[in-house]
């Protein structure tokens, strides 16, 4: 039975409902999720051990390449791993995703909450193991697909799993102090030993207090043992505990969980914590072996060469010749002006589309690359006709990390609109900001804006290019409607956009002329102000706070440049703290965005949350239901030294709507609660004050916006997928759909990104508001292990009048048999070290092999500056031998290598000598070093 409550819901259950209810109550089990007293949660400890483990990287790194590494005393943070990492400008990124990591730890307490496996209740230590390794196996094979957001996925998944052995089991009970490393080991085939089905292993807790409930012949014979959780539990076993574990009231009672300090076993929860950090460390450095220091740095946001990407989405149809050209110059224009400076991409993306197809994705790191690829594109085929635009639109939105900036070119209105609704969710979902860069008949030629355009020519248009102006709006992007001659001139988007890191104060959108009186508050953070407006038939005035005023008349004011492109007008504002106004009045349809730089940034979602002693939330995957209560998470970036104040959900129009209660739940974290979710479309902006003492009064407050817009629904849509898609076998994803709608049908539509096959039913029955369905995805048997899949699930409620999606990453996995690591074997140690050790140097050689296995695929150095050399043989029974040697200076002492096999096993070779002391070689010593390095292996 998993996830009951959803069950629940599918069998429309009123018993069942219940039962989840008080499930949901006595909440999830586990180290907990939101802060009570001072216990460590599952964030803490994901948290701290991404901190520290990242830092070591680093550091290794730096010793490796002879570089200074220097962390200043006190917590880590990400600030201060980001800024010893040499990568300061990551700060917000590596923020970001350890705060998605720590999400996905905790979702398991919310949608895994009845699985015993997920958490090892129960026993299921068989089970549990199986979960982490086949976990660590999917997020290995995703990093080595460059599906990093994939891996964080799963990895934060697994983390839960096994950070809750050691609150639920009886491992630190048995005395342990250091993880059980064969919980993440898949090559050694039992754990244990473990107290069988039949075996008792507790007895009552008696009075209040319970510390020797675990029998004593099970504690001297080191079984392992878990609490069982729930309704029933096998004769002489021990329970969770809990009060609402009614388990823990059968004999023997009472539990054994250590989630808290205040728990039955809370007299050993932080011991627990403290050992579940070591093993998160543990299971992270078995990842980073496999990936590669690089790419797990990557993984974790800490780039070296800038953190944002762009990415364009370019028809290359032959009409597009002329766009193309302005395309390459803007590139050009870009590279070069960031060569050099802190703030370069860490990647370039590009889609090409036509009117017969779209695809592939290329992503491009080094800038000279991109520009060569670019320069090769060329425009040819079709013509200014419908073309392929959504299609490559949703391979970016899917390729590309969450909130990316999208750049479109087109001339020529989509003709894949059954993806509009595919691309909507997908935009909601990555939050990312596309910008549509529109000419031909999509623009409005200064000829025809003369001729007041109210011919057939431009309202053609302006039904053509409606889709791109919905779907800009609705990602808090811009629609610029140019003449393809003008197009090269509106490069400063893009550069602006480019710049990380990118933060929105305003957005506001009319549909219709109006005129406008619109502030803001700017902080002392904002860097290079700009403003933005697109509109054809508009003026404005910008007063700075120190009331000067400069109207679009003047192109060069006092306040700043402003250039225009078509509909496209951008305001470079000097800028300056306090409470800016911009009075805007037009006679069409306008936006006004006001973007800055700065530190202090915002993340936020939707969640689904039970409350009570132990709550948990989980991501919504989907929109959030309108017309009930419901909870935004919100998180601060950036800034230690900023308070979250006011959060409000403000429509389009710029008016409020609704106002939450703002709750702060540690870890910058905020639960903001809204009695009613508003039915609608809203931006989600926020208040707040510098909690550092500023000098002058006024000027401590900030204001952030999101850039995308979000949308609430009556109908819901649930998806679970458990497990990973193998290649060539179907996988199915059951689904539910909820409405307030009684009867009728809901129109079911579910697409992926690539182009897998896939089944699933084009309407659906409605049975007293629900129903449910199943998609079947089959990935093509060829599919490299690692590779990922997004799958769209959208339901239309009865009459079109309402639809909602559920949007789900899935991981191709090939199953693995290789599961043992690599073996190394070292030869012998030379080091003849004197007291000056600069003036002396040591060796060391070494075989390295993979058995029968996949065989190795890289040997890198973790530790040692020294000089590695690699020669590969093979020996007389066929199997390949790595032969290392590896000389360094005394000065650096130690020695670990790492060999890794393809599909992603870690070993390594560990060596220290006595810097000054000198060691004689013999073959007795070899054997010596042999025998450590064996035990180094197998620890
Ligand atoms: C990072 O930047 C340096 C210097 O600009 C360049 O040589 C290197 O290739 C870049 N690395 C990546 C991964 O883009
Ligand atoms: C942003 O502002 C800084 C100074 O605050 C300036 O040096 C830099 O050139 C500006 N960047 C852009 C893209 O305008
Ligand atoms: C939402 O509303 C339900 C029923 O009206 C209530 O039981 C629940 O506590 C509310 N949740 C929150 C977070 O306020
Ligand atoms: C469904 O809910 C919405 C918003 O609460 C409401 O406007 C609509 O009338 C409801 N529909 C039905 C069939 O009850
Ligand atoms: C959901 O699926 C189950 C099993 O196929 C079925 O028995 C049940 O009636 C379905 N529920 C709804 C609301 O359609
Ligand atoms: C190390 O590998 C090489 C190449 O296969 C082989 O010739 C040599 O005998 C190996 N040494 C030992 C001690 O196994
Ligand atoms: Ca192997």
């Amino acid at each position: 039975m998993t996830h009951l409550c959803d069950f629940a819901r599918l069998m429309m259950s009123p018993g069942l409902a219940i039962a989840c209810l008080l499930l949901l109550l006595t909440g999830s089990k586990g180290f907990k999720v939101l802060p009570s007293d001072n216990s460590s949660t599952h964030q803490d400890i994901t948290n701290k051990a991404i901190l520290q483990t990242t830092a070591q990287v680093c550091k290794d790194l730096a010793s490796v390449e002879g570089r200074d590494f220097t962390l200043p005393p006190g917590p880590l943070t990400a600030e201060t791993v980001a800024l010893a990492c040499s990568s300061f400008g990551s700060t917000l990124i590596f923020q970001t995703f350890i705060k998605q990591i720590s999400l996905n730890n905790v979702e398991i307490d919310l949608i895994h909450a009845f699985s015993g496996e997920y958490h090892f209740d129960n026993e299921m230590f068989v089970k549990g193991r199986k979960l982490i390794t086949d976990g660590m196996t999917s997020v290995k094979a995703s990093i080595k697909q460059g599906n990093f957001v994939a891996a964080r996925q799963r990895l934060g998944n697994i983390l839960h799993t096994l950070q809750d052995f050691y609150s639920h089991s009886n491992w630190i009970e048995l005395g342990n102090i250091s993880p059980l490393s064969d919980l993440i080991r898949s090559d050694v085939p039992n754990i244990g030993p473990l107290a069988d089905k039949d075996t008792p292993t507790c007895q009552n807790c008696v009075g209040g207090v319970c510390q020797n409930n675990i029998l004593e012949n099970i504690i001297r014979d080191k079984k392992l043992t878990s609490g069982y959780f729930g309704i029933f539990k096998p004769k002489g076993k021990c329970s969770h505990g809990g009060f609402l574990d009614s388990t823990s009231l059968q004999k023997p009672t009472g539990g054994i969980n250590k989630d808290a300090s205040g728990s039955i076993h809370g007299y050993l929860h932080a011991k627990a914590a403290e050992v579940a950090g070591a093993a998160t460390r543990e299971l992270l450095q078995d990842i980073r072996g496999a990936a590669g220091d690089r790419d797990f740095l990557r993984m974790m946001g800490i780039y070296t060469n800038g953190t944002s990407v762009l990415c364009f989405v370019i028809d290359t149809s032959s009409s597009m010749t002329e766009d193309i050209d302005a395309v390459r110059k803007m590139i050009s224009f870009i590279i070069d002006s960031k060569r050099g400076t802190a703030d370069q991409l860490s990647a370039y993306i590009l889609v090409p589309f036509k009117d017969s197809g779209f695809g592939p994705l290329i992503r491009i790191t080094d800038p000279d690359e991109f520009k060569a690829h670019i320069n090769t594109l060329t425009a040819n085929g079709g013509g200014a006709f419908p073309k392929m635009c959504l299609s490559g639109l949703q391979l970016a939105l899917t390729g590309a990390p969450p909130s990316s900036e999208i750049f479109v070119f087109t001339d020529a209105p989509p003709k894949d609109l059954d993806l509009l609704g595919t691309v909507t969710a997908l935009i909601e979902r990555t939050k990312s900001v596309v910008t549509f860069m529109l000419t031909g008949s999509l623009s409005f030629s200064r000829r025809r804006r003369s001729v007041q355009s109210q011919g057939l020519n431009g309202r053609v248009a302006a039904s053509d290019s409606q889709v791109y102006l919905d779907l800009a709006q609705a990602s808090g992007g811009l629609a610029i409607q140019t003449t393809k001659t003008e197009l090269s001139q509106a490069t400063g988007i893009i550069v602006d956009s480019s710049s990380s890191p990118l933060v929105t104060i305003l957005h506001a959108v009319r549909s219709s002329g109006s005129a406008d009186r619109l502030s803001f508050v700017v902080d002392e953070s904002v860097r290079n102000l700009t403003a933005y407006f697109t509109g054809r038939s508009l003026s404005f005035t910008v007063t700075s706070p120190s009331g000067v005023s400069q109207s679009n008349a003047a192109v060069n004011g006092p306040l700043g440049m402003i250039e225009t492109v078509g509909n496209f007008h951008r305001l470079q504002l000097k800028s300056q703290a306090g409470l800016w106004e911009i009075s805007v009045s037009s006679t069409l349809a306008f936006t006004l965005k006001v973007v800055g730089q700065s530190p202090i940034d915002f993340r936020y979602d939707f969640v689904e949350v039970n409350q009570g002693p132990h709550s948990s939330y989980a991501v919504l995957q989907s929109r959030a239901q309108a017309g009930v209560n419901g909870t935004l998470l919100v998180t601060i970036m950036g800034s230690d030294f900023v308070r979250l104040t006011e959060v409000t959900l403000v429509e389009t129009s710029g008016s409020v709507v609704v106002t939450g209660t703002v709750e702060s739940v540690g870890n910058k974290d905020y639960l903001v609660t809204m009695d009613q979710v508003p039915a609608g479309e809203f931006f989600v902006s926020l208040k707040g004050e510098s909690i550092k003492v500023t000098p002058r009064a006024g000027t401590n407050s900030f204001q952030r916006q999101s850039s995308t817009r979000f949308r609430t629904s009556t109908v819901m849509v649930t998806a679970l997928a458990e497990g990973v898609l193998e290649p060539g076998t179907p996988f199915s994803i059951p689904f539910t759909v909820t409405t307030n709608d009684t009867a009728g049908s809901l129109t079911i539509r579910a697409s992926n990104d690539r182009g897998f096959s896939s089944s699933f039913p084009s309407t659906l029955a409605l049975v007293t508001g629900g129903a449910n369905g199943t998609v079947t995805l089959t990935a093509p048997p060829n599919t490299p292990s690692g590779k990922d899949v997004t799958l769209t699930i959208e339901a239309e409620s009865p009459g079109a009048t309402d639809t909602n999606y559920a949007v789900l990453r899935l991981s191709v996995v090939s199953m693995v048999t290789d599961v043992n690591r690599p073996v190394c074997e070292v030869l012998s140690v030379k080091a003849n070290c004197s007291k000056n050790c600069s003036l002396s140097t040591w060796e060391l050689s070494a075989n390295l092999t993979d058995g029968d296995g996949t065989g190795i695929e890289r040997i890198t150095l973790r530790q040692g500056n020294g000089t590695l050399n690699t020669d590969t043989a093979v020996d007389t029974s066929g199997v390949s031998v790595t032969m290392a040697t590896y000389s360094a200076s005394c000065c650096s002492p130690v020695l670990e290598l790492v060999a890794v096999d393809v599909v992603g096993n870690v070993g390594t070779c560990y060596k220290s000598i006595n810097r000054g002391h000198t060691v004689a070689h013999s073959s007795h010593l070899s054997f010596i070093m042999f025998l450590t390095v064996t035990l180094v292996l197998s620890s």
